[in-house]
């Protein structure tokens, strides 16, 4: 794999010649060449930072160092056999976070350039003639949400997780393959000798006895379960999301109480800012938790959670003014789970929880909701003529079977 980055402090860059990477370099799978920026800027002091348009504090990199120095790393690659371009990596705050999924990706990749930006970020524009003039697809990558000073530690860091990738840069091949089958836990902790260690005057710790059993089901059991603690104490974000959702099944099912208004009100919000943006969303955008938790005396609420996360939720009630009419509301899936089904199976049940009175099925959404609307007409529901309930919508009904 050749590796290219530019920067403005290529010394920065100094310990991909160590370790593991040195020894990648030296063995020759890796090229990495690095480039200092400075040398594309042409002036007598060399400038590469101007004052931002619009005002703001700090300085911000000129476009004409930058697109000269892309173009120079671009064009050093014209003779390669396989007529490849880099693909660009660019650290910036606002960047895709950074995972080990996007590492075995970057790892696949014969060609990778960095541009270490510095102060407040490189210009736009130069993005746009990394892409569209160069042809280069552009990634920019976070490491995190903390704030460093420029791109060169994430470029340290994201080349440390792609070389590991690399074929024959680790020389334990099994240290990868057990990282294959990654489950979203955390670790488990490790222990080495002694089985038996004075710490301090007085005080010995002894690795835990279940290690020292040779009982290799009693060993993975305790592994796992550390796994779990550890992700809990630590990751609980992980653990919601190590557990598979694929269906309203996979969901612990609750009649909402006013307990539930906090989550229900960031879920309506989370589930509807497009709606909330163009109809103003008859006020969800601005209801406070006492509104939705007084919504709850008048509709049935039932609330879906995952790893206790409150993910799903719709709501239904007899039409006051008809009640051979039941009414739903509030469909609403998070949307990191949407599009895999859950919506059309919340409202089969949201309709199945129809009193045996009621004769037909209410629902009103966004007259511009496409989406939305494709998924009730294929349920069976009918746009009403005319505005909806609401100004701005549809009111629909389909008959009970
Ligand atoms: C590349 C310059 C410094 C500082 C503006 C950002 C919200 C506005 C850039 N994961 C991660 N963290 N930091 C980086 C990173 C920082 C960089 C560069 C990568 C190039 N900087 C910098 C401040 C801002 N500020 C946070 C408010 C922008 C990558």
């Amino acid at each position: 794999m050749r590796i290219d980055v530019v920067s403005i402090f290529p010394e920065y860059l100094a310990p991909l010649d160590l370790s593991l990477i040195g020894k990648a370099r030296r063995d020759g799978l890796l090229d990495v060449r690095v480039h200092d920026l400075r040398e594309f800027a042409h002036d007598r002091h060399r400038t590469v930072d101007d004052t931002p348009y619009g005002g703001g504090a700090g300085m911000v990199m000129k476009p004409q160092p930058w697109a000269e120095a892309l173009d120079a790393v671009v064009r050093s690659g014209a003779g390669r056999a396989d007529g490849a371009r880099p693909r660009l990596v660019v650290p910036g705050p606002g960047g895709t976070p950074f995972t080990q999924a996007m590492a075995r990706e970057l790892a696949q990749e014969p060609w990778l350039a960095f541009a270490c930006g510095r102060y407040e970020g490189i210009d736009e524009r130069v993005y746009e003639h990394a892409a569209q003039d160069l042809g280069l697809r552009v990634d920019v990558v976070s490491l995190g949400d903390y704030v460093l000073n420029g791109g060169e530690v994430a470029v340290l860091a994201v080349t440390e997780a792609v070389a590991r990738l690399l074929p024959g840069v680790i020389g334990n091949a099994e240290s990868l393959v057990e990282e294959s089958h990654e489950d979203g836990l955390l670790e488990y902790p490790v222990y080495t000798k002694p089985a038996s260690w004075e710490s301090a005057p007085g005080t010995t710790r002894d690795v835990p006895r279940v290690l020292l059993s040779g009982d290799h089901r009693a060993i993975a059991q305790w592994r796992h379960q550390q796994r779990l603690e550890r992700t809990a104490a630590r990751r609980p974000d992980l653990l919601h999301a190590s557990q598979p959702v694929g269906a309203l099944a996979d969901l612990d099912l609750a009649l909402a109480t006013a307990a539930d208004a906090p989550e229900l009100m960031v879920l309506t919000r989370a589930c509807w800012v497009g709606e909330i943006a163009r109809y103003g969303m008859f006020g969800a955008g601005e209801e406070s938790v006492e509104q939705v938790a007084d919504d709850l005396t008048r509709w049935q609420t039932w609330v879906f959670r995952s790893g206790g996360r409150l993910v799903a939720s719709v709501r239904g009630r007899l039409d006051p003014q008809d009640p051979a009419t039941w009414q739903i509301g509030r469909l609403m899936v998070a949307p990191d789970l949407q599009h895999r089904g859950i919506g059309r199976e919340l409202l089969a049940f949201a309709e199945a929880q129809a009193p045996a009175g009621a004769t037909a099925y209410w629902l009103n959404t966004g007259a511009g909701s496409d989406r939305n609307l494709r998924i009730y007409r294929k349920a069976g529901y009918r746009v009403r003529p005319g505005e909806g309930s609401f100004p701005g919508t549809v009111d629909l009904t389909k008959r009970r079977r």
